[in-house]
């Protein structure tokens, strides 16, 4: 068999990517992601083979047939590693590096190492060490029997299952030390994201690669890194954007979305993804010349159910609309995303649009309002905190008046709260006192 060889001059790790295809009609572009992927790790492609199959093969994940010309690929390629779209069962593993004779790896693993290779803050690297861990740490006991298989050894207490024990009790005690730092840096940034509350807060959000640091850097003052690279981003990041109506507001950058993202990496990184938990609103940024939008769009919105967060308002925000040469994908997408945004957040076309539906949003749900209780209605005063924006509050004889920016559907639920309550309000989008 002769394959073509892609042409390089550095030598870095050499991969073959493979995957099986269960049904081709999806349209989307295959391997082309985990190329992108693999590239982002640091590796250089040199080999893409793909299977058409009815079901996935228990044993080798393709079939044995393939695998075996995977083996003579990588021999004469001369490849470092395997690298499978999907991810694989740790025997499925085991039995391709037996066939193969080199290292393979699965995308969650690959995902993993590249979140370790571009961690910078101390959260972010323990976040992914504890990802690691959990990914690696059920694999321990199946190389084990895979061991013990070999010498011969079930039911023997042998040097195998001791150093396993040793290991996995070496594991689960860093686990533990990891999950106890998060949980006091999440803490800590939790009440940052609190101490914020004051402000309307907005978190863009998106697929990997999407434009959503450019974004940021075009709506505030924050200098993020921007690269053509997936996961450029791992810390999230806020800055001060100022509407046209003087109102000032927070927006988050956040790490991006991919999809079959592992499943450890989604609940490591629910404090980087705090700032999205209790944003007001969410820019959903998508990248408009990627083949695949609507795959996209699915993984976010399902990573964001997965977050709590799917009952947040949200703007659709197509970007890069000054890259795309077909011109009728926005007639559908506007069919389908009816009040959305196009922007190109490079050149900053459509971002005095996006400022104005981002107004337009901040006006539709939320209300200025003072509200007067008495001071010994703590149970009141607490909610407030944390589910209004306090503007400012002044203690006089009567009692307590608070100016808030507070939700609409909320003024309710105050009233139900303590009839006694005086509550007088602003409609932001006229600036006329108005009773509510
Ligand atoms: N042509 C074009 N390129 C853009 C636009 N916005 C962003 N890009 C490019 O897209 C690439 C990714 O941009 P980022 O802003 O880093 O994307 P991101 O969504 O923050 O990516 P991650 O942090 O890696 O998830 C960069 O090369 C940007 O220059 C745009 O409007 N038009
Ligand atoms: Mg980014």
């Amino acid at each position: 068999m002769k394959l073509k060889e892609t042409a390089f001059t550095v030598r870095a790790e050499r991969a073959i990517l493979f995957r099986a295809m269960l049904n081709r009609n999806r349209g989307e572009a295959p391997l082309e992601e985990l190329q992108r992927l693999a590239e982002t790790a640091g590796a250089r492609v040199v080999y893409t083979a793909i299977q058409n199959r009815i079901s996935i093969d228990p044993v080798y994940y393709l079939g044995k047939g393939k695998a075996l010309e995977l083996a003579d690929a990588a021999k004469e390629l001369d490849a470092d590693v395997l690298i499978c779209d999907d991810d694989l069962t740790p025997a499925q593993v085991r039995n391709l590096e037996k066939v193969i004779g080199k290292k393979v790896i699965d995308r969650s693993e690959l995902i993993l190492d590249i979140f370790a290779t571009r961690a910078k803050t101390f959260q972010a690297k323990l976040q992914v060490e504890l990802a690691q861990l959990e990914y690696t740490k059920p694999r321990l006991k199946r190389m084990w029997t895979h061991l013990s298989r070999i010498e011969g050894g079930i039911g023997t207490r042998g040097p195998g299952e001791k150093q396993l024990e040793v290991d996995k009790r070496i594991i689960s005690r860093k686990i533990q030390y990891l999950k106890k730092k998060l949980y006091e840096v999440e803490k800590r940034q939790e009440r940052l994201v609190s101490s914020r509350k004051e402000f309307f807060t907005i978190s863009i959000v998106g697929y990997t690669n999407a434009g959503k640091s450019t974004l940021m850097n075009a709506l505030t003052d924050v200098d993020t890194l921007v690269e053509d690279k997936l996961f450029a981003t791992l810390d999230t990041k806020t800055g001060m954007c100022r509407l046209e109506n003087g109102k000032k507001i927070l927006i988050s950058d956040t790490v991006g979305f991919i999809q079959k993202l592992p499943h450890h990496l989604i609940s490591s990184f629910k404090a980087t993804l705090e700032e999205a938990r209790h944003a007001d609103l969410l820019l959903h940024v998508v990248d408009i010349s990627s083949p695949v939008v609507q795959e996209q769009i699915d993984a976010v919105n399902a990573v964001l159910k997965e977050l709590g967060c799917d009952n947040k308002p949200v703007i659709m925000v197509f970007n890069k609309v000054d890259t795309i040469t077909n011109e009728s994908i926005v007639p559908l997408l506007r069919n389908r995303y009816g009040d959305c945004v196009m922007i190109s957040a490079k050149t900053q076309r459509g971002i005095e649009d996006l400022k104005r539906r981002i107004e337009g949003e901040l006006e539709q749900n939320f209300v200025e309002i003072e509200l007067s209780c008495s001071p010994g209605n703590g149970k009141l005063i607490a909610y407030l905190h944390e589910h209004a924006h306090i503007i400012n509050s002044q203690f006089h004889e009567q009692g307590v008046t608070f100016k808030l920016l507070v939700e609409n559907r909320l003024i309710h639920k105050l009233r139900m709260m303590d009839s006694d309550i005086q509550i007088q309000g602003t409609s932001l989008s006229d600036g006329a006192d108005t009773d509510i």
